[in-house]
């Protein structure tokens, strides 16, 4: 159930301009002015910074560093992503939390975040570290009407959104290595992974998860990462707000979903080339049956990545061992 805090903040952020007296609050709230008086002191300790009024009331300037539910709310300008935050200091995987909420009915747009993920995935189970409060750790729940086979457009999606969101906010040079590592200085910062629910032709939900290293210093990465993972801050020497990184992700992933919806996937498309790492170099694959080298052309319309075989034809690759670091 919501505390009076809860709904006490949520009155706060909902009001734009102007301010809401102390009387109207203790009507809402069914508490004294006098309790009034005192969550507002409360939430000052945590951070909040509360302009009171004498003859006008209060109102929220201000919001702690820290996220939760409403640090993220609060001046979010998107129209549907992010209208639903569910919160949560420590969770097993942000994305179990939010199958369980889609399965639940949870409406497009609603967002699962936790400080601290004891067992973050990556694809195929492989674990995802998710160190305590330095990093975003976050699973949209979309329910997009596309068919199932074109799921993975979101996956590369994805990973434009945020190629696009450091490079315009933290002055680095974001590859994508495919299909969904984001790498600085040839080492990965953020992955993305999507998990979905669907019948033969229709969606019921997808979820896709990014995990975005923002703030970990080097010993924050465990030894057995470090030659291959890194941070925003290893890299720049910066330490940024992980509510404002976000806020940015999400009125992005919003912009380029629309463009989705409204143009089909070739602009993405062409963004994801943009940033394609050894994209138009040769690369080393490897199946399950043979060994070659051969020119990286691109990607193709249903996410595969785009190569020759052995005898010069093209051909399209769904998943191979790629030596992305040597050819
Ligand atoms: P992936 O399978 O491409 O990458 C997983 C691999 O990446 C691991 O095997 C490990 O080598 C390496 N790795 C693990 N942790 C990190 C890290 N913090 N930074 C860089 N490299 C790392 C990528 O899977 C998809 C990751 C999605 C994570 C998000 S977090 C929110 C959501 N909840 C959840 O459980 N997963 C997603």
């Amino acid at each position: 159930m919501e505390s009076t805090r809860d709904k006490l903040i949520e009155i706060l952020s909902n009001i734009k301009d102007g301010y809401i007296s102390g009387q109207k609050l203790s009507d809402e709230l069914n508490i004294s002015r006098s309790a009034i008086w005192k969550h507002m002191k409360e939430l000052e300790k945590d951070g909040y910074e509360i302009e009171a009024k004498s003859r006008k009331g209060y109102r929220i300037i201000g919001f702690p560093e820290k996220p939760s539910e409403n640090t993220i709310k609060w001046g979010l300008n998107t129209k549907w992503l992010g209208k639903t935050v569910i919160h949560r200091e420590t969770i097993n995987s942000t994305q179990i939390l939010a199958h369980e909420y889609a399965q639940n009915g949870a409406e497009h747009g609603t967002i699962v975040i936790a400080e601290e993920q004891t067992k973050g995935r990556g694809r195929i189970n492989r674990p995802w570290n998710s160190t305590k409060g330095k990093g975003v750790w976050m699973s949209m729940i979309l329910r997009p009407e596309i068919l199932p086979q074109q799921a993975p457009q979101l996956t590369l999606l994805t990973a434009t959104v945020l190629a696009d969101v450091l490079r315009s906010n933290c002055n680095v040079d974001p590859l994508i290595k495919w299909p969904n590592d984001i790498l600085i200085n040839k080492k990965k910062c953020a992955g993305i992974l999507t998990e979905m629910q669907a019948e033969q032709d229709q969606i019921w939900y997808v979820i896709i998860g990014i995990g975005l290293n923002v703030n970990q210093d080097k010993d924050d990465i465990p030894e057995e990462l470090q030659s291959k993972a890194t941070s925003l801050y290893i890299e720049t020497d910066k330490t940024r707000s992980i509510n404002d990184f976000i806020q940015k992700i999400l009125v992005q992933f919003e912009k380029s979903f629309n463009v989705y919806l409204e143009k089909g996937f070739k602009e993405i498309k062409e963004k994801w080339e943009s940033y394609g790492f050894r994209i138009g170099e040769e690369i080393k694959i490897k199946t399950l049956k043979e060994e070659w080298k051969a020119p990286f052309l691109g990607i193709s319309e249903d996410g595969a990545l785009l190569t020759q075989s052995k005898e010069g034809r093209e051909k399209r690759i769904y998943s191979a061992e790629i030596d992305w670091f040597h050819s």
